[in-house]
């Protein structure tokens, strides 16, 4: 008989913990500033307004044809822009249309479902969404929600090597790699992107029961790690396709864009996150990055530093839309070492910002590619017609906000605002946003979704870029890959 204490997280505790109030306190600033942030709090109101009205319970919205998009992502899961939205609605004040996403998960969020999800997008977005909610509100509904969810995702884990597969079904536990991955393997940016959510499962676990089950949780994520440091890396680069049976690459293919991406964020957040006690995470992170600085970093004949892609040991010079956080992510990791390092970390940082920015300035649009090439003559624009569109992506604007924290250079708030008008222009339609076929013409064919992630990260990283550093700052919060804010662990506070 277990007579151990059920265990109860001290939300309290931990509000006490943090060094800035969630939503800031610092006043002082220009009226232009406030104008544009509340302009992008008009623009989140009425993407808002229009997915409840139109498409609320199905997971996103199609603002042409003013109904709802379900998709085959998330297993049967509704609810993604709900979930997705609700902590940039909070963050906002956007009190009244916070309640609404709240009601909506108290009546109507149900996990009994029975459907292929996959495990990435259901924890980045579901999980990542519940859990900052909760941090951000002390609402019981958005934890105890993450923690029922997060056990419907530990049957992945059930592989020889303990690599999770990609998709898992709901209901049955079954889970399977997806049909496009080679040979059956996982892919680096779906399993490497699990620590900072699962850390958390595991810290707010309250019911012993599932507690066990968090903590076999904790154990899953560092097994990944263990099975990551043990293989042998070509050149020290990470490939993308690994085999969760035997723990080998299936594939030489190495990207800091899809595919690959959030594995190297979530290496220096996990570090971030522990208050700097994760070494094993920074080692990670520092040997991954001197490897890509080494092999993929290149600067193009008009003088663009960018990160090629390899396959096999050669050069794509190609950097897809997805690649651009890396701006943000490389300033990030360099506020930390020694000098020489941080200076060289924080150009490199600038530079490839600036890059994925001429990727905006040089379309009609004035917004980026899906992918850009510096080949055959093109610099920073896409050269195929597959590759020219724009999908309301986040990760030019997510790198702006960080190096506008980290820098204060005025440019970064500029080319924010310019991105603002540019949304405002070409996506915003009588009944939402949506995404454009093609950056190249003034009079693009609008594709009929407004993502979820446009709620979650496009427009929350838009409006942090004109707030005052002590909302949600990084000093207390470090964002998963879907701009969802998760507490740093503050180990010397004392109650
Ligand atoms: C988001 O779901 C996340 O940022 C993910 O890491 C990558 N793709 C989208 C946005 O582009």
């Amino acid at each position: 008989r277990d007579t151990r204490a059920p265990f109860r997280f001290d939300y309290e505790r931990f509000r006490r913990s943090l060094r800035h109030p969630v939503r800031g306190g610092r006043r002082g600033e220009d009226p232009e500033t406030r104008a544009r942030r509340m302009k992008i709090k008009e623009m989140m109101k009425f993407a808002w307004d229009n997915y409840r009205q139109y498409a609320l319970g199905k997971n996103e919205l199609r603002p042409l044809s003013r109904n709802g998009h379900i998709g085959n992502m998330f297993g049967g899961l509704r609810g993604a822009t709900v979930i997705d939205a609700l902590d940039t609605l909070y963050i906002m004040e956007l009190e009244e249309e916070f309640q609404e996403a709240k009601q909506w998960v108290e009546k109507s969020f149900d996990l009994n479902v029975n459907g292929e999800a996959s495990l990435f997008e259901v924890n980045i977005r579901y999980i990542g969404g519940l859990l900052a909610t909760y941090y951000l509100t002390g609402e019981e509904v958005f934890k105890s929600k993450a923690l029922e969810l997060g056990e419907k995702l530990l049957p992945a884990f059930n592989t020889p090597t303990g690599i999770p597969r990609g998709v898992i079904n709901l209901g049955s536990g079954m889970s399977w790699s997806w049909g496009w991955a080679s040979a059956g393997s996982s892919i680096l940016a779906e399993f490497g992107t699990l620590h900072l959510e699962f850390l958390h499962l595991s810290e707010l676990s309250g019911n012993p029961v599932f507690a066990e089950k968090a903590t076999l949780s904790l154990s899953q994520v560092r097994n990944i790690r263990r099975v990551l440091s043990r293989v042998e890396k070509p050149q020290g680069l990470y490939p993308n396709f690994l085999s969760p049976v035997t723990g080998g690459w299936v594939q030489h293919h190495v990207s800091i864009g899809g595919l690959g991406d959030s594995f190297y964020e979530y290496l220096i957040k996990s570090w971030l996150m522990s208050d700097k006690k994760d070494s094993e995470a920074k080692k990670m992170y520092d040997d991954a990055l001197e490897a890509i600085e080494k092999h993929l970093v290149k600067k193009s004949a008009g003088g663009l530093t960018y990160i090629a892609e390899w396959r096999g040991g050669i050069l794509d010079h190609k950097m897809g839309h997805l690649a651009c956080f890396s701006g943000g992510m490389i300033a990030l990791g360099a506020q930390h070492g020694p000098e020489e390092r941080r200076q060289r970390h924080m150009e490199l940082a600038a530079e490839i910002t600036s890059t994925c920015h001429e990727s905006y300035t040089r379309s009609d649009t004035k917004l980026g590619p899906e992918a850009f090439r510096f080949d055959a003559g093109s610099e920073a624009t896409a050269t195929r017609l597959s590759e020219r569109y724009y999908i309301l992506r986040p990760e030019v604007v997510e790198s702006y906000m960080y190096l506008w924290r980290l820098t204060h250079d005025p440019k970064y708030r500029h080319w924010g605002w310019d991105v603002v008008q540019a949304l405002e222009k070409h996506c915003r339609v009588e009944s939402g946003f949506s995404g454009i076929r093609d950056v190249y013409t003034t009079t693009p064919t609008h594709d009929n979704m407004q993502q979820s992630f446009f709620l979650a990260e496009t427009l929350k990283y838009l409006y942090l870029l004109f707030c005052e550093d002590d909302v949600l700052s990084l000093e207390d919060w470090v964002f998963n890959t879907e701009a969802h804010p998760l507490p740093i662990n503050h180990t010397d506070f004392k109650a």
